[in-house]
């Protein structure tokens, strides 16, 4: 078994660092345009659904609506209320020299409130969604892995009319304020730390035993022998906002169109309005260390889930996002 994550993102790192992406002329799939939210009247479909809701009030900072816990099927999952804010996305100072060309230029970024998966999604409740599981690593409770973009906005379809919710994929731009922490941040290279392996499953600890060094010793061969393979959500510790596993375990797409950045402040951002690619971030539990940082990202064919880059694995998950009330 070859696992070779860390070449695979380095090549599509070089594609996108060295040129415009091949922007065509097929028009995206999903709608780019932000869902309007209903969540609150939603709420008050409780009970007479296959899903039902639970809301609870969030703690401080000022926020005005609910973090909330939904059962579609029997399997519940929790979404987080993320604040809006103003940040700075992309190469900021403590992604050191590790940040590459496409973070750059950082910009400023103002975000509407949103909900976020406190995990990424679980391959019980894509079960329950899509009577389906495509995962190599098979577990209730360990995220679905070997879907592609478009295999998850099917089940975010799905998932959408079971429970007559608007739930979607994360934008690139909400994806990394969550990871930072939202206005909570603490300003950590990774998504709730500075030391990677407290929060994230990775090259080095996901396997049977540890593997000692820095990127420079990654070894695809040695990977494979030590087992290295997703983990069951929320073993490791949460980031500032409560927030599982979005450095690591596995990759998880964003809603947008890859492009590269521009300078200039920006509210709500929804990426390019057409393109080949869709965004990825996190890292993955085979992928180097600077491949779980906040700002790194990466992109891939919407319609793939890896097969065309010859892995015998392929993390690619999803975590779920919703817009939230106005604040
Ligand atoms: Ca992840």
């Amino acid at each position: 078994m070859t696992l070779n994550f860390k070449k695979m993102t380095k090549k599509l790192v070089t594609d996108s660092g060295d040129g415009n992406p091949q922007i065509d002329e097929r028009h995206h799939s999903g709608d780019m345009t932000p869902i309007p939210c209903r969540l609150l009247t939603l709420l008050a479909l409780v009970g007479v659904m296959l899903a039902t809701v639970q809301a609870q009030t969030s703690q401080g900072q000022g926020v005005q609506f609910a973090d909330a816990t939904i059962t579609v099927g029997g399997v519940s999952f929790k979404m987080i209320a993320v604040e809006g804010g103003t940040f700075t996305m992309g190469a900021t100072d403590e992604q050191g020299i590790d940040a590459l060309k496409n973070e750059k230029p950082s910009h400023s970024v103002t975000l509407s409130s949103y909900l976020i998966g406190e995990t990424e999604v679980t391959q019980a409740l894509w079960k329950a969604v899509m009577r389906s599981n495509p995962s190599e690593f098979r577990g209730a409770n360990q995220p679905v892995e070997q879907v592609s973009w478009s295999d998850c906005e099917t089940f975010i379809r799905k998932l959408n009319k079971k429970t007559g919710m608007n739930f979607r994929l994360p934008t690139e731009a909400e994806w990394e304020f969550a990871a930072r922490g939202g206005n909570k941040s603490k300003g950590y290279k990774f998504a709730g730390s500075n030391r990677l392996s407290d929060v994230a499953w990775y090259w080095q600890n996901s396997g049977d035993r540890f593997l000692p060094g820095t990127d420079d010793d990654y070894d695809g061969n040695v990977i494979s022998r030590n087992y290295c393979h997703p983990h069951e959500v929320a073993q490791k510790s949460p980031n500032e906002l409560g927030l599982y596993d979005m450095s690591g375990n596995v990759w998880e797409w964003c809603q947008d169109w890859y492009g590269y950045y521009d300078s200039s402040a920006q509210t709500n951002p929804t990426g390019p309005s057409r393109g080949p690619y869709c965004v990825y971030r996190g890292g993955g539990c085979e992928s180097g260390i600077s491949g779980c940082r906040v700002s790194t990202r990466y992109f891939y064919t919407p319609n793939d889930y890896g097969s065309s880059l010859h892995l015998t694995f392929s993390g690619f998950g999803l975590r779920l996002a919703a817009s939230a009330p106005v604040r």
